[in-house]
């Protein structure tokens, strides 16, 4: 493909070329002895399953690895076009279990390993999960690369190896407390370093003008710091399709002369100081969902992300096109999740011009044809800006750049609107001020040839509001595509009881194309079969509440009704809205209302933001709310209330499967999407949601007799807030005042008063953004109906089934599909089997 090699290295393409690796159970089980003796030296004594994990991942990545290899051949020489999507998050979870399931070698696994009397399950959940995202936005990454490899497109992510992912939960008196998360303590076996690929990106210094010696002015970037990027290679198989693609994560290492130098000077102190500041780029994730901090060090990581990434790809183009970049645009394409990774767009510009030697047009041409962009969510305070200042500080010649481009766009403006001057200062990539900013949404979509939302009504809300000036200037790079979930972990997976009767019913072809569900609905009226959905849904519930127990001591009776929100802990998502209903139904046992009472347990699971006082409160809330319920004799199984501690990834697998009830309560118009609506949907959970992100396309596909639908449409929240008035609304219902009164009592916090006052003034006030005591009565009244139908067993497991067999349309199959068939136009590759 490249030069031709000499020496030894002539050798490499012969040596890469193997026999194909067996699959059967005799093999494997060869395999794991093998990497369990040899490669990490372990025998008898050995007190770790981690141990026997590790020798069965290893097991599974050289069959992985085999693949990966033909894909990448097969993708060099069909010369296809790339997709690269770009993310400062892949929330990935644990890995081996996935890659089994797609490799297609679990049953073999699991005969290899019971022969030598190991569990699978057990070596699976010694995984540490890889939480290098915060939530929806970092867990939507991680499904759409399972779904690309699945689709066979030639998609390569970019990312952040972070040495700490998110945070560790623990709760302490009710308190949320934050723990490291040092994943990579005991190594990754789902990784490969490939130190020959190292990307050196710049910061600080200043941009220089000079002659080039054909005589055209150019800039160059000088008298920058610098830092090193190394590749870490992850595989990303497809569901059995011989594909496997590549997630590219980045670690910052320091350069060597950078040592030097202050080694020389004798301040070797200063020098190892300097070489941790190099380091401390890929050292954490930041753990804000939907909000900005604004910190240095984010600008950083965002800026490394971008820059070593499009390095990456202009070497590797550079190195296969000898004739420049004149296809460039139309072999690549950069899809930015979020505006996170959105310096790529002045990063590319400087890497066009400045290191490749290209005019403004011509990059800005091949810039604004490959960059893509999605947005996912309205609320301001998650827009990025960045102040001028610390761009003109860190990224100098970026900051030139983007000068540039609004100079240019903002021409195009006023041209479109001439003389309208508040226009143009409202469209401005820079917004002054006292502090003057840098906006990124502004950006990205200045230069994306597509911007896009991630529900039918978020992507209508950003062109009736953030984004109508630009949708009345460029309406056609407007466009939505509705999120998904890939069925392949979140079904097939995490729930194999519901996969095997899913299966026994309409066939396996759901795996890889989960339109096939709806044959489910067929079945629907089939007694026998809502005998046998029933009764798998009450196996899960006591794996479930299996869990529980372990995790926090508390005991819930399969028979209840699980009532589930797991999700970070946001006011928009509305926990308090959760909790006021919780008083409530205390509150109706606690006074004898208790006829036809179907009993519930009630968990809620999620993270806050370190820095997030709200959201903190509101978990301490929760927390002390179900200490006084489940300590209350009186109350026993009619209600028990969980905070489940440290929800991830892998605690959704569980906790899912096992759900009755999907709580999506945001206020409307506030949750872009949603992403765990459709995987509770898929495990046959029924929604009660309102009108807000994809419940509206849930509610659509299940239909209205098959979803608990509550509460204000986002126009009426809109409209509401002219005038409202929560003080009223808590005096005229009589239930809500008392559960008002309660929580202002200190029932729930004898002895630590007024903790929860901050809560209580903002439901009560008539500037709470949120407006959750509007949706009150409407919610407590969907709650009982949802309580009396769940008394109908039968029906309700024919409710299940509808909602699983209506959930096809939220694999993220469907969503990648359409992302290739509107925006990036790939092909699909098929890779040379195997030897
Ligand atoms: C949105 O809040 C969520 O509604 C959406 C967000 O489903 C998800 C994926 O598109 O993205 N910072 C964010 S945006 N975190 C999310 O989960």
């Amino acid at each position: 493909m490249t030069a031709k090699k000499k020496g030894s290295l002539a050798a490499a393409s012969a040596l890469a070329e193997l026999p194909s690796l067996p699959m059967d159970a005799p093999s494997l089980r060869t395999a794991f002895r093998h990497y369990f003796a040899y490669n990490l030296g372990r025998d008898k004594y050995c007190r770790s399953v981690y141990y026997l994990y590790l020798a069965l991942a290893l097991t599974v990545r050289d069959r992985l690895i085999e693949r990966w290899k033909n894909t990448r051949y097969t993708h060099l020489e069909s010369k296809c076009k790339h997709s690269y999507y770009l993310s400062l998050e892949f929330l990935m979870g644990r890995t081996l279990g996935n890659a089994m399931l797609n490799l297609g070698m679990t049953d073999a696994a699991s005969i290899a390993l019971h022969e030598l009397g190991v569990i699978l399950e057990e070596l699976s959940d010694a995984e540490h999960d890889a939480g290098l995202g915060n939530g929806g936005l970092g867990r939507l990454a991680a499904c759409f690369l399972d779904s690309c490899a699945t689709l066979q497109l030639p998609v390569m992510g970019y990312g952040i190896r972070y040495e700490y992912g998110m945070f560790r939960q623990r709760i302490d008196d009710g308190k949320q407390v934050e723990e490291p998360d040092h994943w990579l303590r005991e190594g990754n076996p789902w990784e490969v370093a490939r130190p020959e690929y190292t990307q050196r990106v710049c910061y600080g210094g200043r941009s220089e003008f000079y002659q080039t010696c054909d005589g055209r002015t150019a800039v160059r970037w000088v008298d920058t710091k610098d830092v090193l990027a190394v590749p870490y290679d992850v595989p990303i198989p497809g569901y059995r399709n011989g594909t496997v693609n590549t997630l590219r994560l980045w670690k910052a290492a320091a350069t060597d002369e950078f040592d030097l130098g202050e080694f020389n000077a004798g301040s070797y102190p200063e020098s190892v100081a300097a070489k941790n500041a190099a380091e401390n780029i890929t050292m954490v994730l930041y753990p804000n969902d939907a909000s900005e901090n604004g910190k240095e060090l984010r600008l950083r990581q965002q800026y490394f992300l971008a820059s070593a990434s499009l390095q990456d790809v202009l070497a590797r183009w550079k190195a296969l096109h000898k004739n420049g970049f004149n296809d460039f645009a139309s072999m690549n394409c950069f899809q930015l999740n979020d505006t996170h990774p959105s310096c790529a767009v002045p990063e590319l510009m400087r890497l066009l011009m400045d290191e490749h030697g290209l005019g403004w047009d011509q990059a800005w041409e091949i810039t604004s044809e490959t960059m893509a962009y999605t947005n996912h969510t309205l609320l301001p305070e998650a827009l990025e800006k960045w102040p001028v200042h610390l761009f003109r500080q860190l990224l100098p010649r970026i900051l030139d750049i983007i000068f540039e481009i609004n100079a240019r766009y903002l021409r195009e403006v006023a041209h479109r609107w001439p003389g309208d001057h508040e226009r143009l200062r409202r469209m401005s990539i820079i917004e002054e001020g006292e502090t003057p900013q840098v906006r990124m949404a502004y950006l990205a979509v200045a230069a994306s040839f597509s911007v896009n939302g991630v529900a039918e009504l978020h992507s209508r809300l950003l062109t009736e509001g953030l984004f109508r000036d630009f949708y009345e200037l460029w309406p056609k790079k407007f466009n939505n595509k509705t999120n998904g979930a890939t069925p392949r972990r979140w079904l097939a997976l995490c729930n194999p009881r519901l996969s095997s009767l899913i299966t026994d019913t309409i066939g396996d072809k759901w795996i890889a194309d989960l339109s096939e569900v709806l044959r489910l609905s067929d079945h629907a009226g089939d007694a026998a079969l809502r005998e046998r959905w029933h009764s798998v849904k009450r196996q899960n519930k006591e794996r479930l509440a299996a869990l529980v127990k372990s995790e926090c001591g508390i005991t819930l009776s399969p028979d209840a009704l699980f009532d589930v929100q797991v999700k970070r802990i946001h006011e928009y998502k509305r926990q308090l809205l959760n909790v006021l209903h919780i008083i409530h139904l205390y509150d109706r046992i606690k006074r004898g209302d208790t006829a036809d009472w179907t009993n519930r347990c009630v968990l809620i699971g999620g993270k806050a933001a370190p820095g997030y006082f709200m959201a903190k409160l509101i978990i301490k809330l929760i927390n002390n709310v179900a200490k006084v319920i489940n300590e209350d004799d009186e109350i026993g199984d009619l209600l028990k209330v969980v905070f489940f501690p440290n929800y991830r990834v892998s605690a959704l697998e569980v906790i899912c499967p096992g759900t009755d009830l999907s709580e999506q309560i945001s206020t409307a118009g506030k949750e872009a999407s949603g992403t765990s609506n459709m995987k509770f949907m898929m495990n046959g959970a029924l929604t009660i949601g309102t009108l807000d992100g994809a419940n509206i396309e849930i509610l659509e596909e299940v239909g209205e007799e098959n979803f608990f639908r509550f509460g204000l449409d986002s126009a009426q929240v809109e409209n509401l807030r002219k005038h409202y008035d929560p003080s009223g609304t808590i005096n005229g219902d009589p239930d809500l005042a008392r559960v008002i009164q309660l929580l202002k009592s200190s029932y729930f916090n004898m002895f630590e008063p007024g903790i929860f006052d901050p809560l209580i003034n903002s439901i009560t006030s008539p500037r709470d953004p949120w407006v959750t005591v509007a949706d009150f009565r409407s919610y407590v009244d969907t709650q009982q109906l949802v309580s009396q139908s769940y008394r109908d067993k039968d029906r309700w497991s024919q409710m299940s089934i509808l909602n699983t067999a209506h959930s096809g349309k939220f694999s993220t199959d469907r969503t990648i599909a359409e992302y290739n068939n509107e925006i990036w136009k790939l092909k699909p590759v098929q890779p040379h089997p195997i030897a």
